[in-house]
């Protein structure tokens, strides 16, 4: 259904701005940063943190919260990457939250959304990001790699999540950055398993990262020990009074 929903959306900013006038704008033209890279060679576990102001799972988790401030104090706490929410529907993301992201970090920036059409793409370039999200689970394998070459071609990395077996299989050549959802999509549990089960069907060449409901470090140290090379962690370094604090304490 968020399918469904994304569709309509998209079809009515298309109608609002041309791709070719997507093309035209001032932050189109930015030269990317690579996540792939940023994690690999991160000195700090390569921590991507995210900018998350609600979920379908947890409601409202700092829906005031300021992204400038936030994500700034981020990547002073030794962030890897940052992902940004930019879905306002599901997500509570406003507008603007994704300009103020860039404006205020020089890391690596995910547009972390629902991609199910080209259109996308291209805007999570206009935004200024670095990488977008493919999501195996709602996407045929076909899909990720198209999707994933025009990204590339326009200077894009891509992070695709995967859940379990049958997605990995749909990982296109094209992907950069593979991330493991601890996260049933389903009923909504996390379980860091998920990741150690799956890690030994990841292909070699993907810098590999464990996603969603990680919130100590001794998990980012177990799952090190498994092969990962980055984590994406929201929801707990947003809960908190200081979230770059919050970050570095995973890092000390
Ligand atoms: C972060 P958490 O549990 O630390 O907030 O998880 C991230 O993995 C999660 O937000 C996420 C997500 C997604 C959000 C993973 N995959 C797909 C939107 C769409």
């Amino acid at each position: 259904r968020i399918n469904e929903f994304k569709r309509i959306e998209v079809a009515r900013r298309r109608q609002q701005t041309s791709l070719e006038a997507l093309r035209d704008t001032a932050g189109y033209g930015r030269r990317c940063v690579s996540l792939a890279d940023a994690i690999r060679g991160s000195k700090h576990y390569g921590i991507i943190a995210e900018f998350k102001r609600k979920s379908p799972s947890q409601q409202d988790i700092n829906v005031a919260a300021d992204p400038s401030a936030i994500t700034a104090a981020y990547a002073n706490g030794g962030a890897a990457g940052i992902s940004c929410l930019t879905d306002q529907e599901f997500f509570g993301a406003q507008p603007d939250d994704i300009d103020r992201v860039r404006a205020a970090v020089t890391l690596p920036v995910i547009r972390k959304d629902f991609t199910i059409d080209r259109y996308q793409i291209h805007e999570a370039k206009a935004m200024g990001a670095d990488a977008i999200l493919l999501i195996a689970a709602s996407l045929s394998a076909g899909e990720i790699d198209e999707f994933a070459a025009e990204a590339n071609e326009i200077g894009l990395e891509v992070l695709c999540e995967i859940h379990n077996e049958e997605e990995a299989a749909k990982l296109s050549p094209e992907v950069n950055v593979v991330g493991v959802n601890n996260r049933n999509l389903k009923d909504f549990t996390v379980s860091i398993s998920n990741s150690i089960q799956l890690v030994e069907l990841l292909p070699p060449s993907l810098v590999r990262i464990s996603e969603s409901g990680i919130d100590d470090p001794q998990s980012v140290a177990r799952l090190r020990r498994e092969g990962y090379d980055g984590f994406l962690i929201g929801t707990h370094f947003m809960r908190q009074a200081d979230p770059g604090r919050a970050l570095r304490d995973f890092i000390a």
